[in-house]
């Protein structure tokens, strides 16, 4: 469990209940709002990530506060978020006090914490499945980086000089991110076409996988028959990719029904879009426009 245990920043220790560090449009940060709406948690209220008003440090019990780190304003990269996630990015939780990195791992923590629907089987050999579906999905982040930022966010991805200084200043040898060595590439366009095609592709066969499994007995889920945290992580790989202009629904109708089904659930209403919807549709404007000039991620999908 990758808690933190002796935080840089005051903060922390001065938070009671469960506060969620992360951006609503950020995919990591989609799967642990998802998993907490899952376990009946509703949002007390959204606050700057480093809001210290004795009113927003307590989260009422059954409630969490959200503590918005903008990555469009690049708040992760600054000295005082480093303090609190010292890989730079979104989501981080603490639950009274305590400090917890990795969105898998803090639903983990979730699911064990928290009374509600168990987002792990207790079936053993189910268990396993969503072990290994999490895992595939965990390492296929990477490629969700580079597809939805070379066909979905673009030029808007990119940093200023400064505060690519600053990045490289900040990250700490060893990062699992590596956002310094991303940045340094795709500030500079110096990013092959075919590695984001690779990406691209990677995700694809992960895609196929799933549509078979789905395909295969009718499951409702990627499974079996209950919501999982296998679903949590791959709901958010799909719909950022979506969100680029993918044509799910052509390449992948099992998969496509299986996300309108994840999306139909209140958790994910009311837990994840509900925070999303403008920034859903406005990337799902710019797509539709690169399509329209015959750009766009369409053109690289896999025949
Ligand atoms: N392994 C991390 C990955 C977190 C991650 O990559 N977060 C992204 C948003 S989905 C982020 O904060 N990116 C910042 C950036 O790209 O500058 C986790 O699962 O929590």
């Amino acid at each position: 469990m990758p808690q933190i245990l002796a935080p840089d920043s005051p903060l922390v220790a001065r938070l009671a209940g469960i506060h969620l560090f992360g951006f609503d449009a950020a995919p990591c940060s989609q799967r642990v709002a998802c998993a907490l709406a899952e376990k009946g948690l509703r949002r007390h209220r959204t606050v700057r990530w480093d809001d210290t008003r004795a009113a927003t440090l307590t989260a009422p019990p059954g409630s969490y506060v959200f503590r918005q780190v903008s990555l469009i304003k690049q708040d992760h990269l600054t000295a005082g978020y480093a303090a609190i996630q010292p890989n730079m990015v979104v989501p981080a939780l603490v639950d009274d006090g305590r400090l917890f990195i990795e969105s898998m791992d803090i639903i983990d923590y979730l699911d064990e914490r928290l009374p509600g629907p168990a987002l792990m089987p207790r079936d053993p050999q189910r268990a396993e499945l969503v072990h290994a579906l999490v895992d595939q999905g965990k390492a296929l982040h990477v490629s969700v980086r580079y597809v939805s930022f070379h066909w979905g966010l673009g030029r808007l991805g990119k940093l200023n000089a400064a505060t690519e200084q600053r990045l490289r200043e900040l990250e700490r040898a060893g990062s699992p991110e590596q956002l310094a060595a991303f940045y340094a590439g795709f500030n500079r366009d110096a990013i092959d076409a075919r590695e984001y095609l690779a990406h691209l592709r990677a995700l694809e066969n992960g895609y196929a996988e799933q549509e078979s499994r789905l395909h295969g007995d009718g499951r409702p889920y990627l499974s079996g028959d209950t919501f999982t945290m296998a679903d949590i992580i791959w709901c958010m790989n799909v719909m950022r990719i979506l969100e680029c202009g993918y044509p799910f629904s052509a390449r992948y109708p099992q998969l496509s029904a299986w996300f309108d089904r994840v999306r139909a659930r209140p958790a994910f209403r009311d837990g994840v879009m509900r925070h999303h919807r403008g920034m859903h549709h406005l990337f799902r404007a710019k797509a539709a426009l690169e399509r329209w000039f015959g750009r766009g991620i369409r053109r690289a999908a896999a025949a």
